[in-house]
């Protein structure tokens, strides 16, 4: 049985990775692979508790020190019980963010340094990786506006100001540029059916060539 492949697509608010992921998932089962398709925090009934403290409530909820450690409690608990375990059978899973988030949000956004954050991922997960990150990068003020066009009440981290999302835009970019050989940075601000394509590509480039 040919490996799993295990896919995460980062990025900032409304960059367009859910809507990446159903075209993916389309094309990938068409091609007759097995796809798990899930979500950081959540994935697992564990997780999506945690998911729900972390997402809602006041801006100051949680210290960006707890929020990592309750980040890692529910990637823990979803790498154990839904990842590794699909991956095992040979199935393809593409995860709506990962630990890149933490290093992007709690990291850069919330002050944490990229050295503890290291240490903090290598307890939780070893030597465990993604094989590829697909980075979704747009112009956060676009992609507030996709979301508020959406009409969903907004999350703890979209009440945040502009320089946040500015911040976290460039640490995805860092982020991309330090481990080239994992990731791929797409364009947000392309017609969904372009950045469907470019995915494509990536994945074809970066994964099927090695299969
Ligand atoms: N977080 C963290 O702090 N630390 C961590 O370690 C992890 C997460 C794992 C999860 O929120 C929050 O948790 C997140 C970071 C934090 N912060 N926030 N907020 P979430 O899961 O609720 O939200 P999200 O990950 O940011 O997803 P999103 O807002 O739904 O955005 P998206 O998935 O990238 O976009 P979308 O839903 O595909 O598209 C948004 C809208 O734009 C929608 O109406 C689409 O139809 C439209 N769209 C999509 N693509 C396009 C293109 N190409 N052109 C035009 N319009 C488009």
């Amino acid at each position: 049985m040919a490996p799993g492949k295990f896919i995460t697509l980062e990025g900032g608010e409304g960059a367009g990775k859910t809507t990446l992921i159903g075209g993916l998932t389309q094309s990938l089962a068409d091609r007759g692979l097995d796809v798990v398709v899930t979500r950081e925090p959540g994935g697992t009934p564990g997780a999506e508790l945690l998911r729900n403290i972390l997402l809602n409530g006041d801006v100051e909820r949680w210290s960006s020190r707890a929020e990592a450690l309750l980040m890692y409690a529910a990637r823990v608990d979803h790498v154990e019980r839904c990842i590794k375990p699909a991956l095992a059978r040979g199935a393809w899973v593409l995860c709506d963010r990962f630990a890149d988030s933490t290093r992007a949000y709690q990291g850069v956004g919330g002050g944490l340094g990229a050295d503890e954050l290291a240490e903090l991922q290598h307890f939780a997960l070893g030597a465990f990786a993604p094989d590829l990150t697909l980075i979704v990068d747009l112009d956060p003020a676009i992609g507030l506006k996709r979301t508020i066009q959406r009409g969903e009440k907004a999350t703890r981290f979209e009440k945040f100001d502009a320089g946040y999302h500015a911040r976290l835009r460039q640490a995805f970019l860092d982020i991309a540029a330090e481990a080239p050989e994992r990731c791929v940075v797409l364009d947000g601000s392309l017609a969904p059916e372009a950045v469907m394509t470019a995915a494509l590509t990536a994945v074809d480039t970066r994964l099927t060539a090695s299969t």
